[in-house]
């Protein structure tokens, strides 16, 4: 307890957002720490769904702090919309704080993210299009605009001018785009002017959090196999999902972290491009897509799938220093006759037990399966690990055994009750 991070131990979309809804109820405070609106976080609630991309998923608790943390990438009329949409429905945002280090996603940035992917010639990554890339890009280029400057018109507007003439430059002479012109800077004064209220210092205050002896939950957006420095790169996304991003991305020390948790789906998926070592397609993929409605949250993408894949899980074990994992969306795999787990890979001719950084070697990469029995049951409504059929314990007990680390959370459907805590 205390401190613990959550984080996507695969390609993203394992169910980040259902379990730290789910243990948000104990909670204090939800930080999320990288990405931005290419996140997509759904939790289901009493049967209403929401779609989250930049609000950290404790926000559908009332006495929960909500904060976004000064790596993420903040997007303010998506912020708006989603801060807007949550009062519709009734949920309250004043537990909402944003870091004034946080870095804006400007117009130019979408554009930009829309270009490069079009010029890459077939080689393109297959991003979310939300402008995520060239954000980080001018963060890492000590030009981006923070929180601090959005909410100071004069600052602000100062700024914004002389930097457009550059990305002006860029996306007319390199990409041949069309030219933006300055009248966004008036509608980005206004979002400032609306955002101001949720605007801190948020390092300091889960500082205080932390020191108090909090429930503190920090939230990782994307996944492991996405991430900037250990992901498949380049198809991979432009911040740390990993657990070392928790630290720089909210301003704490690795010292304040008690747990990290990988939440895994009991398979795999990716959307976008790049090596996937366990995909699988035609009917068998179909039916775990269809049954597990596999489509980006964000996007609407279909998401590729495939089997578990160990050597990715004991990568994220390594790189994250997992202390357990959540295991999410076994009821997906209900009525499969076999279900293979990879457990090494075939390169070369070699077993290969560690995710390789080359992706050539990847993509020659053949998995070793080890086939396991299927349960024909429906285990939706399992409530304790004993609920489950022989052949799912078997699978779980098997995934511990080969990565070292025990499966804590078993989760069987997307409501918060349909979770098994060992
Ligand atoms: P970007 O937009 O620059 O971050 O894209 C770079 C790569 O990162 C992947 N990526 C994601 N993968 C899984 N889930 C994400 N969020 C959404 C969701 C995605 C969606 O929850 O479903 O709706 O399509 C996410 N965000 C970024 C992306 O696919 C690229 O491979
Ligand atoms: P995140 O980005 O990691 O938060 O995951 P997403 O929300 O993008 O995708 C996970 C999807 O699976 C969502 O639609 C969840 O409602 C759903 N989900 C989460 N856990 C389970 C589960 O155990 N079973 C089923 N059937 N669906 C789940
Ligand atoms: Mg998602």
């Amino acid at each position: 307890m205390g401190v613990r991070c959550i984080i996507g131990a695969q390609w993203g979309d394992e169910g980040k957002g259902k379990i730290t809804d789910y243990l948000a109820e104990r909670s204090e405070v939800v930080a999320r720490y990288q990405g931005g609106s290419n996140a997509g976080h759904t939790v289901d609630r009493d049967g209403q769904v929401y779609k989250l991309h930049l609000v950290p998923s404790g926000i559908l608790y009332n006495n929960c702090m909500n904060i976004i943390g000064n790596g993420v990438v903040v997007d303010p009329p998506e912020l708006l919309e989603e801060i807007d949409g949550l009062k519709k429905h009734g949920l309250g945002v004043e537990n909402l704080r944003i870091s004034d280090r946080a870095h804006v996603v400007m117009p130019y940035h979408r554009v930009l993210d829309r270009l490069i992917e079009g010029s890459h010639g077939g080689r393109e990554i297959g991003t979310t299009l939300r402008g995520i890339g060239p954000a980080y890009t001018d963060k890492y280029a000590r030009c981006g605009i923070r929180m601090h400057e959005l909410i100071n018109a004069d600052v602000f507007r100062a700024k914004v001018e002389l930097l457009l003439q550059d990305k002006n430059r860029l996306i007319k002479d390199i990409y041949g785009g069309e030219v933006i012109d300055s009248s966004f800077i008036d509608e980005y004064i206004e979002y400032g002017r609306r955002l101001k209220p949720y605007v801190v210092d948020t390092s300091a205050l889960i500082y205080e959090y932390i020191k108090d002896g909090k429930e503190v939950l920090l939230e990782g957006a994307q996944g492991t196999l996405l991430d900037i420095d250990h992901g498949t790169y380049p198809y991979v996304t432009s911040s740390n999902p990993a657990a070392g991003g928790a630290c720089t991305g909210l301003g704490i020390g690795p010292t304040l972290i008690d747990e990290v948790i990988g939440v895994a789906k009991a398979y795999t998926t990716r959307v976008g491009r790049g090596p996937f070592p366990t995909e699988i397609e035609g009917e068998v993929g179909d039916y775990i897509r269809d049954r597990g409605y596999e489509f980006g949250t964000t996007t609407g993408r279909p998401r590729r799938v495939g089997w578990l894949d160990l050597v990715v899980l004991r990568y994220a074990v390594r790189v994250n220093g997992l202390t357990s994992i959540a295991l999410t969306k076994l009821d997906t795999l209900d009525g499969l006759e076999g279900i293979d787990v990879c457990t090494a890979y075939r390169i070369d001719g070699r077993s290969v037990y560690d995710f390789p950084s080359d992706l050539d070697a990847l993509n020659r990469a053949k998995p070793e399966y080890h086939v396991m029995k299927g349960w024909d049951a429906d285990i939706s409504g399992a409530r304790k690990f004993s609920d489950l059929p022989e052949e799912a314990r078997e699978y779980i007990e098997f995934i511990e055994d080969n990565v070292g680390v025990s499966v804590n959370i078993i989760s069987v459907g997307p409501e918060r009750h349909q979770t098994i805590v060992r």
